[in-house]
């Protein structure tokens, strides 16, 4: 069986030591709960990405941390207003003005959430502006999440470009904000459009936000999320009221993940990993509702809805209706018994209410029509595990606001 160890050596050296740092300061009975679920990874088999994706989702949001996270960006872009919708304590608030340059120095607060460190404009020029772009290097250097901010208005060019690339070179995972997107009107797609391409992303990847309304901080905050799951716990004890929200993206991630676990060439699902995974789906799920658990009883709630046997009957059932290929019909139900599984947590660690193994069965079975109708629209032949990530990440999103019935806008 692995453990932490046969993980650890896929890192980095220098990851294996922040690993082995981090590990020092667990809990002794945090530490069972994490080599648990980390003993059921086939590392011995296949030790694929997927499987320290895996390792690295729920055993970091087990573990948590507490995140600088640091707001960069050129002269009067609005980081002080961005950094003040944060911001709870008045007195931590930042001055906020039409001069480009307020901002002298790194402000750092507590914003629930995580450490937020307010910077100068990192695009200054003249004897003071290098000062004051070197703090805010400085603060880029040492958070460990950075949202980058530009204008709407100024939009991105040759000075804004360069400093992107700057902060890709740090390696540090990011959000692009483009913020004043009130001011922008009809044109708003447009400008979204025209920042992506400057920057060389995707358009959804940028957040189109207004500091002064206080629209997108949402989304920030998701996007934060998705892109390190390691804040969901912090996140979801800060914000009680996206608890399901934030459930519905662990939810996501890992369905995804399950997805591309049963997309290995294997005749039929292979359930320990699968398994390993809704294990620590569970446990995320209820520390987000503050429960504690174990994944003893974690895997103790999955088995009482019979997954394995479960999958296995759909897959019969599914096989003689429709012929598709084996890896399309493994991932759709892989997917949707994980979705269904996470959906039957939330509402255990909410509401208290158990759903019956019937209609977990039925669930799961309308649900992997469904998804084998999208797979087969979407994929004309088998896709690569990031493509087929990312396609159940889109879809799972659409269904998960549904059905959570409340709008992330
Ligand atoms: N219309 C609009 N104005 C905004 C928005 N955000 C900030 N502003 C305005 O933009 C100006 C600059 O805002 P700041 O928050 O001080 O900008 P900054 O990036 O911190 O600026 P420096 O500290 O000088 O680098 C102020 O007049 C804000 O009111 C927004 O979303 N929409
Ligand atoms: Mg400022």
């Amino acid at each position: 069986m692995p453990s932490l160890k046969d993980v650890q050596q896929f890192f980095p050296e220098p990851s294996q030591n922040i690993i082995r740092e981090l590990w020092s300061v667990v809990p002794e009975e945090q530490r069972r709960n994490v080599q648990d679920v980390v003993a059921n990874l086939p590392l011995g088999k296949n030790p694929t990405k997927t499987m320290i994706d895996l390792a690295l989702t729920h055993s970091r949001a087990v573990l948590g941390n507490h995140k600088n996270v640091a707001i960069i960006g050129p002269a009067n872009v609005g980081k002080s207003t961005l950094y003040n919708q944060f911001i709870r304590n008045d007195q931590d608030k930042a001055v906020v003005s039409p001069i480009p340059g307020t901002t002298r120095v790194n402000q750092e607060a507590d914003a629930g959430i995580f450490n937020l460190v307010d910077t100068p404009g990192a695009d200054a020029v003249g004897p003071v502006g290098i000062q004051e772009r070197e703090r805010a290097l400085e603060a880029a250097r040492s958070a460990h999440f950075l949202i980058i901010v530009f204008d709407a208005i100024q939009g991105v060019k040759q000075t804004e470009q360069d400093l992107y690339q700057q902060m890709l070179e740090l390696k540090k995972p990011f959000v692009v904000v483009l913020n004043k997107i009130d001011l922008a009107g009809k044109h708003k797609d447009a400008i979204i459009e025209k920042t992506a391409l400057n920057l060389g992303i995707d358009s959804y990847q940028v957040i189109p936000v207004s500091a002064l309304k206080g629209t997108g901080i949402t989304e920030i905050t998701m996007a934060i999320i998705a892109a390190d799951p390691a804040m969901t716990l912090a996140l979801a004890n800060a914000m009680p009221m996206y608890r399901r929200n934030i459930a519905w993206r662990t939810i996501t991630t890992s369905s995804s993940l399950s997805a591309a676990i049963a997309l290995s060439p294997l005749p039929v699902i292979d359930f320990i990993p699968l398994i390993a995974n809704q294990v620590g789906m569970v446990m995320t799920i209820a520390r987000i509702y503050q429960y504690k658990i174990t994944s003893a009883r974690a895997r103790e709630l999955i088995g009482t809805f019979g997954l394995g046997m479960l999958g296995r009957s759909l897959f019969q059932q599914f096989s003689k209706i429709a012929s598709v290929p084996g890896w399309l019909l493994s991932s759709a139900i892989a997917t949707s018994m994980t979705v269904v599984m996470g959906y039957a947590a939330i509402e255990w660690f909410e509401k208290g209410e158990r759903i019956s193994k019937e209609r977990f069965g039925q669930l799961s079975k309308d649900l992997s029509k469904m998804m084998l109708e999208r797979f087969k629209q979407v994929f004309k032949k088998k896709p690569g595990k990031r493509q087929l990530k990312q396609t159940v990440i889109d879809i799972v999103s659409e269904e998960s606001l549904r059905s959570s019935g409340q709008d992330t806008k």
